[in-house]
């Protein structure tokens, strides 16, 4: 993908508005703009990937993702009770927007995903 025509990459950029709740020089998390949970933070890395398999060739910015995820939950206060975490990869995900991004949702109960 041309990053100029990714949204997150404009996010990241500036060029489009976002309520940015954490950042440091790999990544930014900021609020969804259609929050499914009363916390859902959106935590992406600022270089461009287009999903969580792309990331993984890259283990500082990885752990730099996994780091910010940390951070934030303390932040919003939800390590307790808890909150999910999503990587959305692909059409059958859902996937909407193709730069790589952890969902932390939280506020409710999940329920549990399988069993
Ligand atoms: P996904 O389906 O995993 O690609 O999730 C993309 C999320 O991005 C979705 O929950 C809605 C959110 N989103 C889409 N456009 C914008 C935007 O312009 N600003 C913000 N803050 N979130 C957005």
């Amino acid at each position: 993908m041309n990053v100029t025509d990714c949204l997150f990459c404009r996010i990241v950029a500036g060029e489009i508005p976002a309520t940015v709740v954490y950042e440091t020089d790999a990544v930014l998390a900021f609020r969804d703009i259609r929050p499914k949970a009363p916390v859902h933070v959106l935590v992406i890395t600022k270089q461009h990937f287009d999903s969580v398999v792309d990331l993984g060739a890259d283990p500082a910015a990885a752990s730099a993702l996994i780091a910010a995820v940390g951070e934030v939950a303390r932040a919003e206060g939800i390590v307790e009770p808890g909150f999910r975490t999503i990587f959305n990869t692909g059409p059958d995900s859902g996937m909407e927007v193709a730069h790589v991004h952890a969902h932390l949702l939280a506020g409710r109960s999940m329920g549990a995903l399988a069993g």
